[in-house]
């Protein structure tokens, strides 16, 4: 393979910029570039130290620095790799990485750092996945998940149930391979007990995705209700801020007012909408269009009523929007003398009763929030479904799971069954990347930035 450089920090100044090498002519072109003031060569450098000196781009002297040594295979990548840490202006760090250029290196690809690492063992797809992962982490649950995705804890539970279907299948073949010799024989209930492990551990991996997803994303939550019954005023609660316009006129919010709050360690990324009424206003009418969508697609409404008043038809129009949806009733205004019958709001569970003018009603939204979500009891530990990818994977393996048992129970011959568990099979190796398509890596690596 060639040797690759790039430039890894961000194009933004900064205190300290990194341009990394490798490949096996790394240290020879490090060497061209960086002189070390102890007058020792690169080439003669251990791993894993380093060494303060001069960078050049031939005799331009460019800037002093830090050159890292790591030595094959105890790298990132796995190949021989060298970093150069110079001062973080956009010039210098670019004029660094031309320097490498001129001296013998390719410019990378991105994420080519991290497909090398994987091509050359060093990681499994689900760990390389969990590399983007943790560099696009907005919240510590999302950080610390990825950081167990990395060190392996899906690839291991991958592991463990490939093993499991690769020694049903040696079974199978045996036995139907040499049938006269002593081979235990494979029976229908000795089949369906392995079959039956296989697809609990599927359906276990595809029942966490959503929680995975939630994590990962973020939770988008709505904050819908008629006009004046103060769901502004629980977006800026929930917020610590002013963020949102807060009247007693109805109709002032209009257009969709979005920010983002962590709770607990995930984002929650929250739209304030305009009141659901009928109006001839046409720009308020876009707003309750908005609206509409934004409850539609979203993982969780708080849907707020004005507890010193009696429902309206307005309130209760909202009821059928509501249905099949992920609520939390929202009752308002507790200060105030109640005139809200709160079993009326029954079918959507046990309200909140708050005064968003409170001090803690972010606290208590925020928490109802996250219960209502389950996400807190997630081990990530145990490793989880992170991208669409891993869980198409987990489905195929499933389905095939699924039909190979079928085939059992109709008392179809073992073959047919072993063909069913090969498909399996394929699809838990493509899920850690040991029987990947050169499309596949190529897909995922390509979302990766430059310099990782
Ligand atoms: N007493 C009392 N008043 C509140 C409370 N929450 C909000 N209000 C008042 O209710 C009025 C409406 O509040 P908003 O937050 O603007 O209501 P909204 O639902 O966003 O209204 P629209 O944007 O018009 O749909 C304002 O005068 C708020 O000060 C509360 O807990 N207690
Ligand atoms: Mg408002």
């Amino acid at each position: 393979m060639s040797t690759v450089c790039a430039i890894a920090t961000p194009a933004a100044v900064g205190g300290i910029s990194v341009v990394r090498i490798s490949g096996e002519n790394a240290f020879d072109i490090a060497q061209r570039v960086f002189k070390p003031a102890s007058g020792k060569s690169v080439l003669e450098m251990a791993g894993y130290t380093a060494a303060y000196g001069k960078i050049s781009d031939g005799e331009e002297r460019l800037d002093d620095g830090v050159l890292l040594v790591f030595r094959a295979p105890c790298s990132y990548t796995g190949e021989d790799v060298c970093e150069i840490s110079c001062h973080g202006g956009i010039y210098v760090t670019r004029r660094v990485l031309t320097a490498c250029i001129k001296a013998g290196a390719e410019p990378a690809a991105a994420g080519e750092f991290t497909k090398r690492a994987f091509l050359n063992g060093k990681l499994s797809l689900t760990q390389a996945e969990a590399v983007a992962d943790i560099i696009s982490a907005q919240g510590g649950q999302m950080l610390s998940c990825s950081n167990s995705q990395r060190e392996g804890a899906l690839a291991r539970r991958a592991d463990k149930i490939s093993d499991m279907i690769i020694g049903v299948l040696a079974q199978i073949s045996a036995w139907i391979d040499y049938p006269e010799d002593d081979t235990p024989v494979v029976t229908k209930e000795w089949l369906s007990e392995r079959l039956s492990a296989a697809e609990n551990e599927f359906s276990d991996l595809l029942s966490g995705y959503e929680k995975g997803r939630i994590i990962r994303d973020g939770i988008s939550c709505a904050i819908v209700g008629k006009p004046n019954v103060g769901k502004s005023t629980v977006m800026n609660a929930l917020l610590g801020t002013r963020r949102s316009i807060v009247s007693d006129i109805e109709g002032t919010t209009r257009d969709v007012v979005e920010d983002t709050v962590n709770i607990n360690g995930i984002p929650l990324l929250l739209s304030d909408c305009a009141g659901l009424r009928e109006t001839s206003d046409e720009v308020e009418k876009i707003g309750v269009e908005i609206m509409l969508e934004r409850l539609e697609n979203a993982d969780i409404v708080l849907a707020v009523f004005d507890g010193s008043r009696e429902l309206s038809g307005e309130d209760k129009r909202l009821f059928s929007l509501l249905e099949n949806k992920r609520v939390i009733p929202v009752v308002n205004k507790s200060d105030l003398e109640r005139r809200l019958d709160i079993s009326e709001l029954s079918a959507f569970g046990e309200p909140l009763v708050i005064s968003a003018k409170s001090e803690n009603c972010a606290d208590v939204i925020g928490q109802a929030i996250y219960s209502r979500l389950d996400a807190g009891n997630f081990s990530a530990n145990a490793g989880f479904l992170a991208n669409e990818r891993q869980r198409s994977c987990v489905l195929r393996a499933l389905e095939s799971v699924r039909g190979a048992k079928e085939a059992v129970e109709s008392g179809f011959t073992p073959d047919a069954v072993g063909v069913m568990l090969e498909q399996a099979l394929d699809c838990m190796l493509e899920l850690s990347g040991k029987k990947a398509s050169e499309e596949v890596i190529n897909e995922i690596f390509k979302k990766f930035c430059v310099g990782k």
